[in-house]
C-alpha cells in the first residue's frame, strides 16, 4: 500500500497551521509537507517554502516527496480579497489550476477548502440548501463558486479524486486569522482575556454561520478519509456548526468575564457579512459521511477562553523568566 504523503499549501494559515499540526500527530510528522510562502515554525516535519503560483515549484516537491494528497489552503480571504480584486482572483485561481494540474498527473488526492462567501444576496438566507443560488459579490466567494466548479470539473473529467467543503467563519484559540470578514469572532476572545474592551466591525445583530476549529479539522480528516464511493457532491459540501451575533458571542463571554464590553463600529465588511447566509443546511454531509460537529457557543466558549487563559499565563511566565 503507498505511503501516505499529504503536502499542505498555506501551512502558516489559521487553518492551515492546525491541520498540519492535527495531521502529522495522526500520520506521523514525516507524512506532512508543509508549505507556504514565508518561513513558519510549524513544529517537528519538513517544511518548504512554496509560492503556490509556482507550478515548477509545487510539481518539483510533489516529486522529490512522493506526495499521495495535496491540502490545498493557500488563499486570499473575503475582506483582504476587496483592497486587490484582481491579485486576489489570480492568486486563488492560479494556485487552484497549480494544485489540480500537479493532481491530474499524479492522480493524487486533493482537499480544497471552499466558504460560505460562495453564496451571495440572492441565496436563501436560512437553513441554505446544498444546491441553491451561488451569486457571489467578492471576489474571495466568485473564485471559491469557481474553485468548486473547477474541482467537480476535474473529478468529472479527469477522475480526480478531490474533495471540498464550504466553511463557515472557523474560530480557533490554536492560531490568528487574517483578512476575512468573521475574524471579529476570534479577536473578540482575545481582547476578552486580555481585560479590553472589543470594538466590533459589524452591527450587533449580524448573524453569520461559525464552526468551532476542532469541528473543522475532524470534518476535514473524515472526508477525505471516507470512501469515494459515498461521496455525491464534488463541487462544496455545506458545513453547518453554530450560527450567532456580535451579540450573542458578547453575552456569552461576559457570562465568563461579567466587566467585558462590546462597542460597534461597522466597516466596510458590514456589506460582506450582509451578502452572506445565516444559517446553514449540512444534512448531505451528515448524510454521506457523518459530519456530526460538538461545539455549540457555550461549549465553543469555554474552551476558547480556557485556552487562551492558559496561553497567557504562560506567555507572562515566559516573560518573567527572561527577566530573571
Ligand atoms: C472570511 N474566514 O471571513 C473567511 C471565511 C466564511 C468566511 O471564508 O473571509
Amino acid at each position: 500500500m503507498t505511503k501516505k504523503t499529504i503536502l499542505i499549501t498555506g501551512a502558516g494559515g489559521q487553518i492551515g497551521s492546525v491541520l498540519t499540526k492535527t495531521l502529522r500527530d495522526t500520520y506521523g510528522p514525516n507524512s506532512v509537507i508543509a508549505t507556504d510562502i514565508r518561513s513558519t515554525e510549524l513544529g517537528d516535519g519538513p517544511f518548504e517554502l512554496l509560492d503556490v503560483l509556482n507550478g515548477n515549484r509545487l510539481h518539483e516537491l510533489v516529486n522529490r516527496y512522493r506526495v499521495t494528497e495535496i491540502y490545498h489552503l493557500a488563499a486570499i480571504l473575503s475582506a483582504r480579497g476587496e483592497q486587490n480584486p484582481k491579485i486576489a482572483w489570480d492568486i486563488n485561481m492560479d494556485s487552484l489550476f497549480n494544485v489540480l494540474d500537479a493532481a491530474k498527473e499524479r492522480k493524487l488526492k486533493v482537499f480544497f477548502p471552499s466558504s460560505i462567501a460562495a453564496f451571495g444576496p440572492n441565496t436563501p438566507k436560512v437553513n441554505t440548501p446544498q444546491e441553491t443560488i451561488t451569486q457571489p459579490t467578492t471576489v474571495y466567494g466568485i473564485s471559491k463558486a469557481a474553485g468548486e466548479n473547477w474541482c467537480q470539473y476535474y473529478f468529472l473529467k479527469y477522475g480526480l479524486d478531490v474533495r471540498s467543503v464550504r466553511f463557515p467563519g472557523i474560530i480557533g484559540y490554536q492560531s490568528l486569522p487574517g483578512g476575512g470578514t468573521t475574524d471579529y469572532a476570534v479577536d473578540i476572545y482575545h481582547k476578552a482575556i486580555l481585560g479590553e474592551d472589543f470594538s466590533c466591525f459589524l452591527q450587533a445583530d449580524t448573524r453569520l454561520p461559525m464552526l468551532y476549529m476542532d469541528d473543522a479539522i475532524q470534518g476535514v480528516l473524515q472526508l477525505m478519509d471516507t470512501t469515494s464511493d459515498k461521496l455525491s457532491v464534488r463541487t462544496s459540501y455545506n458545513l453547518a456548526g453554530v450560527s450567532f451575533t456580535p451579540a450573542e458571542i458578547s453575552a456569552e463571554i461576559q457570562k465568563h468575564h461579567p466587566d467585558f464590553k462590546i462597542h460597534y463600529a461597522p466597516d466596510f465588511r458590514q456589506a460582506i457579512a450582509d451578502s452572506w447566509p445565516q444559517s446553514i443546511d449540512d444534512q448531505q454531509a451528515r448524510h454521506d459521511w457523518n459530519w456530526q460537529p460538538q461545539f455549540d457557543l457555550a461549549r465553543m466558549t469555554t474552551d476558547m477562553l480556557s485556552h487562551l487563559a492558559e496561553m497567557l499565563q504562560i506567555e507572562k511566565l515566559k516573560n518573567l523568566v527572561a527577566q530573571i
